[in-house]
Parts: structure tokens; C-alpha cells; sequence
């Protein structure tokens, strides 16, 4: 009886606060694997400084940092991989400290840039920190201050003064292996300062002080933080004479097709719904090629191995029904933005598969139609004028014929009255006709 409500209690912990959906959160008892065959078989890990202690570390429990610089006022869904990375280490009860930047985005880290980034002022600096804090406590469970915490490293930063700095830090750092650092070597051509040649130190200081601090004794980051993670295992070897800290770092995520992963022509897809609406989220992932998509499930969900296989064989015996993309995009939309985003995300996709525009706020049909060819009137309109100039016809008669068969709809309705007219009484919310032209060609007028 007691084992019984013991493991109820535990359920409802490790399913908070995803508890419906599947893929979302690891569900109990699906862990088939331990923690670093998990993380293998998912391909997050690229390279670690010392496997050997790296297994020792996860077999017993251990603590971990990644760190999240502000440059901007949101992540965005390429650091979703640490983020999620961290949660698993946080399920398979490892302590995590989720880092943020405040004192580093000061600085400005070089790895993998051709050029000087700008300075952020301070108040942009902890501005965006305290943003970023924000988006981090969505993802990670901080309920439990002994297993997962959260700092901002302009709280130590801020203090060290430069006598400091250089004496007990600067000592450590050979000036040729700070020039043999490929973040560093790729730079000297066209130029980097002081400032950001001397970021590896900072981070390295970062990693001292929670090994001191917080006994943490692995720091996580992509392939682009291989040199910064580097100087601080080297860092803590050479003040405190211990090798067994390690370093992981995980591949970037990269597309099949060879464009960038996460980026889009409209720019980076933003974890922040304001910048980046759950639609559009949901759209770029059901866009996902089959020759991704089983790569993304191990990486963006929480899937586990027998779920996935089950959808590597959907994608293999039926691609065109996108299940596996569809899943993916889901889980994606719900562990971001919640269930009930996914139902509004839903909706309108259901719109643009014979829905009733009608269901939607104005909102969502500029989010849902966003991009399709569109017009603004400033006057009431006759409906075979408004066809052509929108272009759904090609000319007066093409749309006189075209609406005697039925072939149009707006707002829903189909309309066959070549005398209807586009008013502002007729329009959604008063400002916009959806018209459809067959099954699935959209066209958009505003009233101005
Ligand atoms: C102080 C700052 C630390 C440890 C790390 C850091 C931040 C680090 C960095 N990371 C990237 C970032 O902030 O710049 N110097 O945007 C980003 N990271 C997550 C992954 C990354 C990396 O937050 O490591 O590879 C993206 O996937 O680019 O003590």
C-alpha cells in the first residue's frame, strides 16, 4: 500500500505539468535505456573530454551546468537541444543549473562568428537575462531547489576586480593556447579585441566557481562551445589539480537539404510566442523531410525508442500521411506553448482543410494566412472586380463563369451572386474576406 501511493506521488511530479500528451515529457516507466545510451542513441552527444569519468559521473548523481547568454529577449529553438538535454539529465535524477549570461553577454562570446559582435548595453544585458530566466523556468522544472537551480553569472562576475582577474585567472591561460583555440585562430585575420579574446577566460571562471560552489562537475554545450568548455576543465585542472571534470558537447542540428536548421527566410523561429506564433511553429515542423524527421523526434520529444521505431516505419510504409511530422510538430507546439495553443493551432489548420473561417479570430487568420496573395479596399466593392484585382481570376468573365459554378467561397460561404459586394457589414471582425478559390487556393482583402 505504501509502495502504491509512493509511486502516485512520484507520477504526478514527473508528469507535471504535461500530463496529457504523449512525447511531451518522458512518461513513467518508459526509460528503457540508462542516461548515456539514452543520450547516444539520440545523437546528442558529439564529443565529451573523458567518457570514462563521464560514466562514472552519471552513475552516480551529478550535477551539470549549460549556460544562455542574453543577446536577444528570447531563445530561440536551437537552444531548445541544451535545454531539453538538460531536462533528461534532470528526469534520470542528475542536479542541473541552468545558467544564464548576464555578465558574459557583456562581453560577447567569439565561437562561431567571423565577426565582433556589438556590446549590449548592461540594461539590455540583464533585461534579456531576466526574459530568458523567464522562458527557461517554462521548460525546466525548478520546483526542487536541491536538484535544479538557476544563476546569473553577472552576480560573481561583476565582482572579480582586474588585479584578480589577472593573477589568479589569467596565469592559467597561455597566451599560444588561447591563439590555438579555433574560435580564436579563425578570428586572427580579421580582427578580435581584447574583450572578446578573453571570453573563454570569463566562462572559465564560470565553471571554477560552480565546481567550487555548487560541486558541479559537467558543463554541457553545443560543438560551437567546445573551446570555451575546454579552457575550464583546464582551468579547474590547473588551480585545483582535478582531471575528473568533463566537458559534452552535442552537434548542432543540421538539415538534410543543407539549409539551416531553425532559420527561416522570415528570420530565426523564436521560443517566444509573440515572435514566433505556435502556428508557425507547427508549420515548420510538419514541413520536417522524411529524412529528418526521426532525427528531430530524438532530439525535440520524449519519445521513447520502441515509439520512435514505430514511427520510422510510418514514415517507411506511409509518408504521405506525415504522421511521424505531424507528431513531431505537435509535441513541439504543447512542451513550448501548452495544449491549448496546439487545439487553436489545430483549428486553423483545419480551416485550410474545409473549416469555417468563422471559428477564427482576426488574429489567427493573419497568423493562418499570412503570406497569401492579399489586397486592401477602402470602398465597397463589386465581388467580380475584387476577384480579378486579387488575382483569383484572370479576367471580368473568368470570374462571372468561375462564380455561376460555384467555384468561390468567402468567409466560409460559397457565393454564386456575381452582384455581391465586399463591405465592411460582410467582413470578419469587420476588417478582412478570406476568399477560397476550388479547394485550396486562399486570397486575402482587407479593409483599409
Ligand atoms: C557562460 C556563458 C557560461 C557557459 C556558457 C555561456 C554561454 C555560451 C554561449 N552559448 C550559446 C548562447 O548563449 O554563447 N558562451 O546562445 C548557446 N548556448 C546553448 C548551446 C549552443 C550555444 O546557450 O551551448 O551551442 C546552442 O545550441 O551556441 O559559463
Amino acid at each position: 500500500m505504501i509502495i502504491i501511493i509512493y509511486k502516485l506521488r512520484w507520477y504526478r511530479v514527473i508528469l507535471r505539468p504535461w500530463s496529457k500528451s504523449k512525447g511531451v515529457f518522458y512518461l513513467k516507466g518508459e526509460k528503457s535505456m540508462d542516461l548515456l545510451e539514452e543520450l547516444e542513441w539520440r545523437g546528442l552527444i558529439k564529443d565529451t573530454t573523458n567518457k570514462d569519468i563521464l560514466k562514472e559521473l552519471i552513475n552516480k548523481k551529478a550535477t551539470l551546468y549549460c549556460g544562455f547568454d542574453p543577446t536577444a529577449s528570447s531563445l530561440h529553438i536551437g537552444h531548445l537541444v541544451p535545454v531539453l538535454t538538460l531536462k533528461r539529465f534532470q528526469s534520470f535524477g542528475h542536479r542541473i543549473i541552468a545558467l544564464v549570461g548576464g555578465g558574459t553577454g557583456l562581453i560577447g562570446d567569439p565561437s562561431g562568428r567571423n565577426s565582433e559582435r556589438k556590446l549590449l548595453t548592461l540594461k539590455q544585458s540583464l533585461e534579456n537575462a531576466d526574459l530568458i530566466k523567464e522562458q527557461l523556468s517554462r521548460f525546466l522544472d525548478f520546483s526542487d531547489s536541491k536538484k535544479t537551480i538557476m544563476l546569473n553569472n553577472y552576480d560573481w562576475l561583476s565582482k572579480i576586480d582586474v588585479i584578480t582577474f589577472l593573477r589568479d585567472y589569467g596565469k592559467n591561460f597561455p597566451i599560444n593556447y588561447m591563439l590555438a583555440k579555433d574560435t580564436v585562430a579563425s578570428r586572427l585575420e580579421s580582427g578580435i579585441s581584447f574583450t572578446e579574446f578573453s571570453y573563454m577566460i570569463v566562462q572559465s571562471i564560470d565553471f571554477y566557481n560552480l565546481y567550487k560552489k555548487e560541486n558541479c562537475r559537467i558543463q554541457l554545450g553545443g560543438s560551437d562551445q567546445w573551446g570555451n568548455i575546454t579552457s575550464g576543465t583546464e582551468l579547474i585542472r590547473r588551480i585545483e589539480g582535478d582531471s575528473n571534470v568533463v566537458g559534452i558537447t552535442m552537434p548542432l542540428i543540421t538539415k538534410s537539404d543543407g539549409t539551416k536548421f531553425g532559420k527561416s527566410s522570415g528570420g530565426s523561429f523564436w521560443l517566444d510566442a509573440e515572435m514566433t506564433s505556435p502556428y508557425s511553429i507547427y508549420q515548420y515542423f510538419l514541413n520536417t523531410s522524411d529524412q529528418d524527421v526521426v532525427h528531430y523526434l530524438k532530439v525535440f520529444t520524449f519519445y521513447n525508442k520502441d515509439e520512435i521505431e514505430e514511427f520510422e516505419n510510418k514514415v517507411k510504409e506511409s509518408p504521405e500521411l506525415r504522421q511521424a511530422q505531424k507528431a513531431l510538430a505537435k509535441s513541439l507546439v504543447i512542451m513550448l506553448h501548452g495544449e491549448q495553443a496546439m487545439e487553436e493551432v489545430q483549428k486553423m489548420c483545419d480551416v485550410l482543410f474545409g473549416g469555417n473561417v468563422k471559428d477564427l479570430s482576426l488574429k489567427q487568420i493573419n497568423v493562418c494566412f499570412n503570406g497569401v496573395p492579399n489586397i486592401f479596399i477602402s470602398e465597397p466593392k463589386n465581388i467580380v472586380d475584387v476577384l480579378v484585382e486579387v488575382k483569383a481570376a484572370s479576367s471580368k468573365r473568368e470570374a462571372r463563369e468561375l462564380l455561376e459554378k460555384g467555384t468561390y467561397s468567402i468567409n466560409g460561404d460559397k457565393i454564386m451572386d456575381i452582384n455581391y459586394v465586399f463591405d465592411k457589414q460582410n467582413a470578419i471582425e469587420n476588417s478582412v474576406f478570406i476568399v477560397r478559390r476550388g479547394k485550396k487556393n486562399y486570397f486575402m482583402v482587407k479593409i483599409s
